[in-house]
């Protein structure tokens, strides 16, 4: 195998990010990776673009599973049961149907998944206000203790980073092809899938809360171990707030927190295992996120289900406080 080169591209204009890439390619496939990733920037005008390019040795890289994507339907006028990929809903910017049966859908999500019901309605505010300084939306996620809500980023505007990761080469093509046949093709979803992945993969991961500060894409997702990746309505067209919330269980030094709800049973045969959370600190979480390079693989399942289908398949409770 040849090395691997992270490519991070990061677009400004007037001094404030307005995009930004992440790519983990073999060295043979870097030039044209970042001929395209300079492509799609200039596109959008950006007046600086900052390109780091790292080679990684092959052997620093871990290999994690892709989370199992689920478009959940809510009651409303577009509901229909639980069926396999190819719906294409879910996909058009200001097709939510109602973001406040998305948020309290996502509330239980993060309830089941082992934030604690208080901490979980604590982040769905703190997207919905702007989680930086005056209201700001970060560049960056928040990091949320899953037990106490204590916010643990240790810069408040920048949050933390998500780095040097992507799809496997093996797979990358296939994970493409299987969005686009079931309606995902925006490059939204891919990316957000890779990121909440990764996420899903560090030690001590509990749950994963984002949607998007593009005021014209209103879908947003909660994912977590025991969930995968479950896509909903978070918010209402031209709502320009958003942003991510990665709450997580701190290791051994620190007060035992209690098992999370639910222990599936059987566990969802694509759902990759909760990773546990062994002795590690803050700074390793951080370190994880920011600096481990990850390749996910699949396979990749794609469904669509309504909300109590979902939680009957994954025998978790809806919605439960512990
Ligand atoms: C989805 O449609 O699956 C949710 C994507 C969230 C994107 C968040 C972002 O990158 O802005």
């Amino acid at each position: 195998m040849p090395d691997f080169f992270s490519l991070r591209l990061r677009a400004e204009t007037s001094g404030m990010h307005v995009s930004g890439a992440e790519r983990l390619v073999p060295e043979t496939e870097a030039a044209p990776v970042v001929a395209a990733l300079l492509e799609r920037s200039l596109a959008r005008r950006a007046q600086r673009l900052v390109l780091t390019a790292e080679r990684v040795d092959e052997g620093a890289i871990m290999e994690a599973p892709l989370l199992p994507v689920t478009t959940l339907e809510l009651p409303g006028p577009l509901a229909i049961p639980c069926v396999g990929g190819g719906q294409g809903h879910g996909t058009r910017a200001g097709a939510a149907p109602d973001p406040e049966a998305g948020r309290r859908a996502a509330a239980g999500l993060l309830a089941a998944a082992g934030v604690v019901p208080t901490v979980a309605a604590r982040a769905l505010n703190w997207l919905a206000a702007g989680p930086g300084p005056g209201g700001r939306v970060m560049r960056g996620a928040v990091l949320a203790d899953a037990e106490t809500g204590e916010r643990l980023e240790p810069d408040r505007a920048r949050g933390v980073r998500v780095s040097r990761f992507d799809y496997h080469p093996a797979v990358r093509d296939a994970v493409g092809q299987a969005l686009r046949k079931a309606g995902l093709a925006h490059f939204r979803v891919g990316e957000a899938l890779a990121v909440a992945s990764k996420v899903a993969a560090a030690p001590g991961a509990v749950a994963e809360l984002c949607w998007s500060d593009d005021p014209a894409y209103t879908w947003g997702y909660v994912a977590a171990p025991v969930l995968g990746y479950v896509r909903l309505p978070l918010k209402s067209d031209g709502d320009p707030k958003g942003g991510r919330v990665f709450f997580l269980r701190r290791g051994q030094g620190r007060a035992a927190a209690p098992a999370p709800v639910p222990a599936p049973a059987p566990a969802p045969a694509s759902a990759p295992a909760p990773v546990p959370a062994g002795d590690f600190s803050l700074d390793d979480y951080i370190r994880f996120l920011a600096a481990k390079p990850v390749l996910l693989r699949g396979p990749l399942s794609i469904t669509t289900c309504r909300e109590e289908d979902f939680y009957a398949g994954h025998a978790l409770r809806m919605g439960r406080a512990r």
